[in-house]
């Protein structure tokens, strides 16, 4: 059973009819493109088969109910929240999450109505692979839909657009400052490609990418070491970047080329050099990437993913333990490249690899866990998925 026929049974069990509409939206991992987002900059995304699910329908009062289903296999019932009193900072937990939409719908004028909701997801949380994203696109599709407003529809908002809301969702509601890498993803990736999005036009291209169809396949694994933006030091890395870029009298971190980085390192108080240098040698592996993926030579971007990752940990200073063992681990067992995903500090790693060696590599990665007595990582295939939709 899918998470959206299990969202629409259960919404039937809670409220006694059907729901009138089920959306859902996938997690993702990010090939390539890692803090770029923020500096106006390029990310290669793509969106993995586990999504989260939303059913939704009517109410006759002015309230926002929402039940999830947790881990323990029951259904589990938010704050109680009166749509027209949302307020940043009224909500704390997951059920912000799907309040924030809410909210951040009707600052923008559409006039979100009481209504149930019922959450059934699949997506790993706190694993770095966009679980809260997902659940908030979901919550925005099935919140527009019931205001007639799906993709499609005349004056429906386009996808870019939703992807804005949900944005304005976690950085104001929730109070994440997060970029528009995860949204996007969520909203804007099809199946068997990623996607190359230029964050400052908002174009997004798709770039196929089908590891299977050369016997390769994108490991993901998650470290379980918990990572949280808002607890971590994501915000003081974009403060940084902000800060180069304004010392630089630029935009943002976009408008320096790889030729002029030597001269902008130089205007720069050393803390920010490394951050100045991760990003805009990030941008750069990204457009390589892509390049690659263009000509058909999967297995050249391992490289570029292996650059990333030292980037990351080295530059911008985001990789922690669980990640660099993963990473090194699979590397050392033969992974053609691999790297920290996601804003850092936990979460998960990637690894690109030949199918044949698939156990061999799985089986070091676990061996270097359990070596440094690390939590097991859990580990699985990421087959690029499609994007959000309409179920049922
Ligand atoms: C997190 C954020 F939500 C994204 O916007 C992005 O900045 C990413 O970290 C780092 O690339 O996933």
């Amino acid at each position: 059973m899918t998470v959206s026929e299990r969202a629409a049974e259960l919404f039937a069990a809670e409220h006694g009819r059907a729901a009138s509409a089920v959306w859902s939206a996938p997690g993702r991992v990010n090939l390539i493109g890692e803090h770029t987002d923020y500096n106006d900059g390029f990310v290669l995304p793509m969106a993995i088969p586990h999504r989260v699910a939303v059913g939704v329908g009517p109410r006759e009062d002015r309230k926002l109910v929402t039940t999830t289903l947790g881990d323990d296999g029951e259904l589990h019932q938010g704050d109680e929240v009166v749509v027209d009193e949302l307020r940043p900072g009224s909500h704390t937990g997951w059920s912000a999450f799907p309040a924030g939409v809410a909210w951040a719908l009707r600052q923008a004028g559409h006039p979100v109505p009481g209504l149930n909701l019922v959450i059934v997801g699949d997506v790993p949380t706190g694993a770095g692979l966009s679980s809260s994203h997902a659940l908030q696109c979901a919550v925005a599709l099935a919140l527009l839909d019931h205001l007639g407003l799906a993709p499609g529809e005349p004056d429906a908002p386009s996808l870019a657009e939703i992807a804005r809301l949900v944005q304005r969702s976690e950085n104001d509601y929730v109070g994440a400052p997060t970029g528009l890498l995860d949204q996007t993803a969520s909203l804007r990736c099809v199946e068997s490609n990623a996607l190359f999005f230029d964050v400052r036009s908002g174009e997004a291209d798709q770039v196929p990418f089908d590891p299977r169809s050369e016997d390769l396949e994108l490991l993901v694994i998650d470290t379980r070491a918990k990572h949280s933006h808002s607890e971590s030091g994501y915000g003081e890395r974009r403060k940084g970047c902000e800060r180069a870029a304004e010392l630089l009298e630029v935009k943002a971190l976009r408008d320096v080329s790889t030729a002029q980085l030597p001269a902008a390192l130089e205007q720069l108080p050393d803390e920010l050099q490394s951050l100045v240098k991760h990003v805009v040698t990030e941008n750069e592996r990204v457009l390589s990437t892509v390049e690659l993926l263009r000509s058909g030579d999967y297995a050249g971007i391992g490289p570029l993913l292996n650059a990333s990752h030292a980037s990351l940990r080295d530059d911008y200073r985001v990789s922690c333990l669980e990640l660099d063992v993963a990473a090194d681990a699979a590397v050392q067992a033969g992974a053609l490249g691999a790297r920290m995903i996601g804003g850092g500090f936990g979460g998960s790693a990637i690894a690109l690899i030949s199918s044949a060696d698939r156990e061999r590599i799985e089986s070091a990665v676990r061996s270097a866990f359990a070596e440094r007595s690390l939590t097991e990582p859990r580990v699985f295939i990421a087959i690029p998925s499609a994007g959000a939709g309409r179920d049922l």
